[in-house]
């Protein structure tokens, strides 16, 4: 039977780039999001990333149809509104969403997906981390906050189950023409500003970070484990 991939917040951006990519890899995929998601999903699941029973409920669901899970992608993020800027205007309800979406999701859904994984002495989990979580991006605090905590969680997890066979790798993007971020690079001034960051020259497409997934999910480089794939144009070579 195919290998198995999980992939949260994969109805949209670079989610959506990589169930596309996965399943043109082989895979069979099983989505979690609250949105609709690709047509390449060979399982549906509607989820908050944030809610432990649904997630418990959706990796049951999951290890029901497929019997395994080998790979999870912990891709689904928010920014928060246009009010989550700086650290003083950031209305505390943004931040404790961005948290819940960027940090307790990835949490969670690796605590759900760990015991099979131990079971079977093999996984690989997958966090799409962010160049924000390297250096800070200007005016989204909470975001740049959870960036952070999402790439140490995935080099916890790295550290903690290297030894059972189990690896944790993040993939860090730099800026990414997405739904998220399609409202800064509408705004003229905003994307060149963006753009004046990126030493490639242009804002990442999601397939350039699916691509970066996909050889991650590959099972090449296998002593690879607890790494920051910077997938940035180069923006945090400086
Ligand atoms: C580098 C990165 O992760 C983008 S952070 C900014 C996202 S948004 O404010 O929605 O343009």
């Amino acid at each position: 039977s195919p290998p198995v991939a999980v992939v949260t917040g994969g109805a949209s951006g670079i989610g959506r780039a990589t169930c596309a990519r996965l399943h043109d890899d082989g895979f069979a995929l099983a989505v979690l999001d609250l949105e609709p998601p690709p047509e390449e999903a060979d399982l549906v699941l509607t989820v908050d990333v944030a809610d432990d029973l649904e997630v418990g409920a959706a990796v049951d669901a999951v290890l029901a149809r497929f019997g395994r899970i080998d790979v999870l992608v912990n891709n689904a993020g928010v920014t928060g509104g246009p009010a989550a800027t700086v650290c003083h205007e950031t209305p505390v309800a943004d931040l404790d969403r961005v948290l819940a979406t960027n940090v307790r999701g990835p949490f969670l859904c690796s605590r759900a997906v760990l015991p099979t994984m131990l079971a079977r002495g093999a996984g690989h989990i997958i966090t799409v981390a962010s160049s924000a979580g390297i250096a800070a991006f200007p005016g989204r605090c909470a975001y740049t906050a959870s960036k952070g905590a999402a790439l140490m969680f995935a080099k916890s997890l790295a550290l903690d189950y290297a030894a059972v066979g189990i690896r944790s790798n993040a993939v860090c993007p730099g800026f990414v023409r997405t739904p998220m971020t399609q409202w800064r690079l509408d705004d003229p001034e905003l994307a060149a500003a963006v753009e004046a960051n990126i030493p490639i020259g242009r804002v990442a497409d999601p397939d350039d970070v699916a691509d970066a997934i996909s050889v991650l999910a590959s099972g090449r480089m296998s002593y690879m484990t607890g790494h920051a794939l910077v997938v940035d144009g180069g923006w945090t070579a400086r």
